[in-house]
């Protein structure tokens, strides 16, 4: 049985002993982190960068050493072999901060990938993606940027893919124009009118089941003054997965169009994958750092209930949006098809769990960790008296 029918036991233990269950997704092995290599670009200068797949990004000036990713800091094998070598699909980085700088022309490159990964121990599954990643890669801009977009479709690509960002104003957010067939290119520009946290996704038909397959990400525009300085970046979208089958059953699963159209889908997930953001893969901080995650979710059917377990959001950028920040929230609602940014400063060490409060989403693989180290401060929590059972909260 895969790790979402060991969340399940432990979530029949959880209703039992009064407790919540994330702690069994934490122990599992993760998705191999990304194969993307830094790039050392002179200043002033695009780049490209490619990935073991051969996705390549063309990247804006900028971008290099300083980009955190999004599940820790360096690539690592997985141990999630299944019979048919697969591993789950690689993360995608945070993109470097925009800083002070004027208006300019920033190329991008994505091309779209169809890539057989593991969504749970055993479970594997076709994504389409973009870039070979679930969510694509993160583009990120400055307001008033000119952007020129090339989109690419490899050319052992089965099906036709396309690109509607929410951050642009033209036909269909550009995917009336980037219609391509396998081994077509197609380029536009857009003017970055406005800044905010958007979400980009495939437009072609059947445009849910694209999403449903994982062809979704994030664009940022930076407003002029940028954002404020963080110590930490993070890249999280979330997504509901529709399989044929029994989700426990090993081996390569086919999409479901009914149970995508019933809306019951049996993964809900982060970043593609169960186990995608946990263990050797949870994302790190340290005591006193403050943290940004930049979270949307895909969809195509579920919103979220975005809520870290044990934190507070210090300031939350409500549907995306950069101003006003909203401060002070326990949990915020991320809409399908919609972005926010939450930051908090880490006060005090453990592990914190992202999650959908919907949590029965949680066994179906919805969970995340924080991962914060350092020294503790009882003036900000201390046990005064505890049996000892840890292992049954979260
Ligand atoms: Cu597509």
């Amino acid at each position: 049985m895969g790790n979402v029918g060991t969340a399940m036991g432990a979530l029949a233990a959880g209703i039992v002993g009064g407790s919540l269950f994330a702690v069994a997704l934490l122990g599992r092995p993760a998705p191999v982190a990304t194969t993307i290599a830094s790039p050392a670009f002179p200043p002033g200068m695009t780049g490209m960068i490619s990935s073991a797949s051969g996705a390549s990004t063309v990247m804006p000036p900028g971008y290099g050493p300083g980009v955190k990713m999004t599940s820790g800091e360096a690539p690592a094998p997985s141990a999630r072999q299944s019979e048919a070598g697969l591993t789950a699909l690689a993360q995608p980085q945070v993109a470097a901060p925009i800083g002070q700088r004027a208006p300019t022309l920033v190329k991008y490159e994505v091309e779209t990938h169809e890539v057989t990964a593991l969504m749970d121990d055993g479970v594997s599954y076709t994504y389409w993606t973009f870039g070979s990643t679930v969510p694509g890669p993160m583009l990120r801009v400055r307001q008033g940027d000119t952007v020129e977009l090339t989109l690419k479709n490899a050319p052992d690509s089965k099906l036709s893919h396309s690109i509607d960002l929410h951050a642009v104003t033209g036909p269909g957010g550009g995917a009336k124009v980037t219609q391509i067939a396998p081994g077509e290119s197609a380029t536009f520009t857009f003017k970055a009118l406005n800044p905010g946290v958007y979400v980009y996704h495939c437009a072609s038909p059947l445009v849910p089941q694209h999403i449903a397959n994982g062809m979704y990400g994030l664009i940022v525009v930076e407003p002029p003054e940028g954002l404020p300085p963080v110590d930490h970046e993070f890249y999280v979208m979330q997504g509901d997965f529709y399989l044929e089958g029994d989700r426990a059953e090993h081996g390569l699963h086919d999409f479901s169009l009914k149970e995508m159209t019933d809306e019951h889908p049996n993964y809900v997930v982060f970043n593609g994958a169960v186990g995608a953001l946990t263990g050797e893969h949870a994302l790190k901080a340290q005591v006193g750092d403050k943290v940004r995650i930049f979270f949307g979710v895909g969809g195509p059917n579920l919103t979220s209930s975005f809520h870290v377990i044990g934190e507070i959001f210090d300031s939350v950028y409500p549907e995306g949006s950069t101003n006003p920040v909203q401060h002070n929230v326990q949990t915020t609602l991320v809409l399908t098809g919609g972005a926010t940014v939450v930051e908090f400063t880490t006060d005090y060490p453990g592990n914190y769990t992202l999650v959908d409060h919907s949590l029965g989403r949680l066994t179906k693989g919805a969970a995340g960790i924080l991962q914060v180290d350092g020294a503790a401060n009882p003036e900000i929590f201390n046990s005064i008296s505890s049996p000892g059972h840890a292992d049954m909260g979260h």
